[in-house]
Order: C-alpha cells, then sequence, then structure tokens
C-alpha cells in the first residue's frame, strides 16, 4: 500500500504536530480508495499557540512598510502561478470539481493576491482641510491584530487568499482554519508563503473541526477579527461568539441564486449560461444558479432544451479532462443533495424532469456522485424553492410576468447573485435596479465573480460587508482619523470659530 502522506499545523513558522497526536484522513471524493493526505486533528490548546504566536508576530508586521508586505504578497502570487498545475491538481483530489475549475479557483488566489498587493502602495484614506485655522485633517487606516479565517472547502484556494491577502496587506496577522475536506489546498498557499519568507507567526494554519478548533478561536479575545465563509446556521453561531467583544465579523453564507429569462431572451445563450451556473462546480458554489424562472412563453421550449443538453453532461472524476461535472464533496454532502432530490419528488406539484439520484455503476460506486437533476413546475410554496440545496439539482419555475418574475427571483431568505436573460435594455436595467442582491448579471450566470468587484450577499447570505475589491479593507481595518493642530494656541472646534 502507498504510504500517505502526514501533514502538520503551521505555528509561528514551523510545521508542528497537534497537541492531540491524532489524525483525520483527507480523501478523494472521485475514488475513495485515493486517501489524499493525514492532517492534525487539532483542539484548543494548537488553537492557543497559533494566536500566541500570530499575537507576537503582530508587534513587529504591523511595523513592516505596506509596500514591502506587498512585495512579498507579489512574490507569493508569482510563485502560485508557477506552480499552478500541480495546485489545480492537488485541489482536485481533494475536492473533486474538474481541473479547468481547479486551475480557475487558483487563478483566483493569484487574482486577489496582486490586487491586494497593490493597494499595499494605496490604502488611500482623505485628506481634508479643518474648520480652524493651522489645523491639518487626515484618516489612515489601521490594522486589527490577529485574524481568524475559516474557510470553506468548494473554493479551496481562492477564498483563503480573499481573505489572508487583505489581512496582511493591512498589517494583521492571521489564524486560518481551513474546511476539514479541502486543508491540502491551503498547506500549499501556506508553503508559498514561507517559501517566499513570510516572518513567522504571521499566517497560522491550524487544521481540526469547527468545535475543535474554529470555536476556540472565535471566542478568544486576542482575536480581532472573525471572517467566515460557510453555512447561514454556522454563521449564526459566529456572529453571536464575536457579539460578546464586538469583533469584527465578517460573514459570508447561503445562496439560492435565480436566472429569470424572459420571453425575448436568446435561448440558446440563456441555456448555457443556465448549465454552466446550475451544474458547473457540481452546484456546489454560493453563487450556483439553483432557480430558473423562466417565462410562461418560452417555458416548455426551454426546459425541453435544457433537459436535452443537461443529458448530455459528462460526470465523472476531475482530473479526466472530458468530465464536465465532478462528484460531491463527501459522503454526508452527497446524502443532503440526495435527501433534497427525495423531497423534490415529494412535493405537491413539483415534476422530475431530469436525475433525481446518485449515478451507480462501475467506478462511480468509488465516489460521491450525484445525477444533474431538474425539477419542472416548482413554485415558492416548495422547499425546494427555499432551501440551499449545494449539489446538482436546479428548479424551473414559471412566471406570468416581468413582475412576477422579479417577484419570485425575491421571494427568498438569500441574496447573493441573480441573473437576467434579455434583449431589452430597459428590462435589464429596470431587474438590475429591482432584484435585491449583492450581484447581479445581465446575460450571464450567477457564477463567476471576479476579484476586483466587491463580493457578498444581502439578506440571510451576508452581513452587510464584502469581500474582494477595496470593500475587503473595510473588513481588516480600522479607521483612525487623525487632527494636527500647528496654530501653538488651545483651539476649540464649533466654540471659538463661531
Ligand atoms: C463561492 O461559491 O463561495 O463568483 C465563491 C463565483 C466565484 C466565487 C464563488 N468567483 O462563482
Amino acid at each position: 500500500m502507498k504510504k500517505v502522506k502526514v501533514y502538520k499545523n503551521f505555528i509561528n513558522g514551523k510545521w508542528v504536530k497537534s497537541h492531540t497526536g491524532k489524525t483525520f484522513e483527507n480523501i478523494n471524493p472521485a475514488d475513495t480508495t485515493d486517501i489524499v493526505g493525514k492532517f492534525q486533528l487539532s483542539d484548543e490548546r494548537d488553537v492557543n499557540d497559533a494566536i500566541t504566536a500570530a499575537a507576537e508576530a503582530f508587534k513587529t508586521w504591523r511595523l513592516v512598510p505596506a509596500p514591502k508586505r506587498a512585495e512579498l504578497l507579489y512574490r507569493v502570487g508569482q510563485r502560485l502561478w508557477s506552480d499552478k498545475e500541480q495546485h489545480a491538481n492537488d485541489m482536485t483530489r481533494e475536492m473533486g470539481k474538474v481541473l479547468a475549475e481547479t486551475r480557475g479557483d487558483v487563478q483566483e488566489a493569484i487574482d486577489m493576491t496582486y490586487y491586494m498587493a497593490g493597494e499595499g502602495r494605496r490604502s488611500f484614506g482623505q485628506t481634508t482641510p479643518s474648520e480652524m485655522m493651522n489645523k491639518f485633517c487626515m484618516s489612515i487606516r489601521q490594522p486589527l491584530g490577529v485574524c481568524g479565517l475559516i474557510t470553506p472547502w468548494n473554493f479551496p484556494m481562492a477564498i483563503p487568499a480573499w481573505k489572508m491577502m487583505p489581512a496582511l496587506i493591512m498589517g494583521n496577522t492571521v489564524v486560518i482554519k481551513p474546511a476539514t475536506y479541502t486543508p491540502l489546498s491551503v498547506v500549499n498557499l501556506i508553503k508559498a508563503l514561507e517559501a517566499e519568507g513570510l516572518p513567522p507567526g504571521v499566517v497560522n494554519m491550524v487544521t481540526g473541526s469547527g468545535g475543535a478548533v474554529g470555536s476556540p478561536m472565535m471566542h478568544d479575545p486576542r482575536v480581532g477579527c472573525v471572517s467566515f465563509t460557510g453555512s447561514t446556521a454556522i454563521g449564526r453561531k459566529v456572529s453571536a461568539a464575536c457579539a460578546p467583544d464586538f469583533k469584527h465579523c465578517h460573514l459570508e453564507m447561503g445562496g439560492k441564486n435565480a436566472i429569470i429569462v424572459m420571453d425575448d431572451a436568446d435561448i440558446d445563450l440563456a441555456i448555457d449560461g443556465c448549465l454552466w451556473g446550475a451544474f458547473g462546480t457540481t452546484g456546489q458554489r454560493c453563487t450556483a444558479t439553483s432557480r430558473i424562472i423562466l417565462h410562461k412563453k418560452i417555458y416548455d421550449k426551454f426546459a425541453r432544451k435544457f433537459v436535452a443538453r443537461a443529458k448530455e453532461l459528462v460526470i465523472g472524476n476531475g482530473l479526466n479532462a472530458k468530465t464536465q461535472v465532478g462528484p460531491a464533496v463527501s459522503e454526508p454532502q452527497m446524502n443532503t443533495v440526495l435527501e433534497y432530490m427525495r423531497i423534490g419528488k415529494e412535493e405537491d406539484g413539483a415534476k422530475l424532469l431530469l436525475g433525481g439520484g446518485r449515478v451507480k455503476g462501475g467506478k462511480y460506486n468509488k465516489g460521491w456522485f450525484t445525477q444533474p437533476t431538474i425539477f419542472g413546475n416548482v413554485t415558492n410554496k416548495m422547499r425546494i424553492f427555499k432551501e440551499e440545496i449545494f449539489g446538482s439539482v436546479v428548479d424551473l419555475i414559471p412566471a406570468r410576468s416581468y413582475d412576477h418574475a422579479i417577484q419570485l427571483a425575491n421571494d427568498c431568505d438569500y441574496g447573493l447573485s441573480a441573473s437576467i436573460y434579455t434583449k431589452d435594455v430597459n428590462r435589464a436595467f429596470k431587474a438590475m435596479r429591482d432584484v435585491y442582491t449583492g450581484i447581479f448579471y445581465v446575460n450571464a450566470p450567477t457564477i463567476g465573480a471576479e476579484t476586483h468587484m466587491p463580493f457578498g450577499g444581502t439578506k440571510h447570505t451576508g452581513n452587510g460587508h464584502r469581500e474582494a475589491c477595496t470593500q475587503a479593507l473595510e473588513v481588516f481595518s480600522e479607521w483612525k482619523s487623525v487632527y494636527i493642530d500647528f496654530s501653538g494656541v488651545i483651539q476649540r472646534p464649533q466654540i471659538d470659530n463661531q
């Protein structure tokens, strides 16, 4: 038998074992006989070590000039780019999504690294006149200290980079808890930082469960900021844990993203978009398309063509170049998706148009494969309309009119991403205004956000913050307003100048 590699935690610049002496296995979801590695099953003692190291490193890292911090990030971006193929292979093995997409994931990490490196020479504040004579006003950003990052398995390198790079460029230090299904991609990211000379303690990684690692991290008073991407249920707990100390708390949670296809849309273009939005990444994106709202005039035509195209999707191991849809990330995730397929079949009035179960037989038995599944005649009363599934299931929902379509799109607890397919520019602008989400697309699917645009959602998707772009800097810094009085006399604003 092949020897399984054991990976360690990264604390204070060293790769160390957990205090528990225990490990957990990282298993390839396309082939469960393939063990990707063993990782430390850590507990609060390891978290404590990591926070101590990060708090110590903060004393010096915060004083490194931001353009110098940026130079390190530029080098890290270049290194990730050179090693992209290896990182993509590792990621497909641990997460399951196809190689083209894991290359995209690494690229998104590179994009964010370069973008935030650029902020090293910007991080603009304001200078503004004072209302007093001989006095100067400016605002500057200051770091928060130790940032605790809790990252998901669906974008195993991109999302850690989304959080880590703005935290670092602002002068914070980091403790990261990677998702238990995909820690290798975070190890790869950290190795790039280490190889480029990151000082000890500036970034620390502790692997393990949410309860044993994430929870002590978010409760520790030395942590100034927690950034979390994951489910709304866990996000609520993170929010509650941060509240007593008023920590910065950034939450990026669920979605139930809708594409509206109007009667004047280019139907083939819309079908391409809906296939990619719904079944790309096996539907395991927060931004995945899970509701397709169709104007009644084109409902039948769209449904027929869409089902025919979805039937042709090639399901399999993401390492195979022909594969279009990989497995679910894990057995529990597959079971959740299968449960929603069962619920859908029992919903009163919904019609199963395609799929509805596990892909079985031959090589598929070794992995967690679910069929691309389409339900027709879905209404807003149904659970499959309302609840996030995070898998290869999509609803077709008939709408009477534009107004009805908008009402259906908004009739949802989440508000991450939405889209409209139409050739009518007036309608496109109206929809852009009327759909209450953080991201909106015209004639493109709900997935595919770029790193220099704010990323996040309304309602139960988020708590008002945004990742990416300069908005991410707000999460990882505090403003300080500075007044410099060079008059040599006491000056009282609002009093002496009236
Ligand atoms: C996510 O699913 O959590 O916009 C992130 C997209 C990707 C990021 C998705 N760039 O689909």
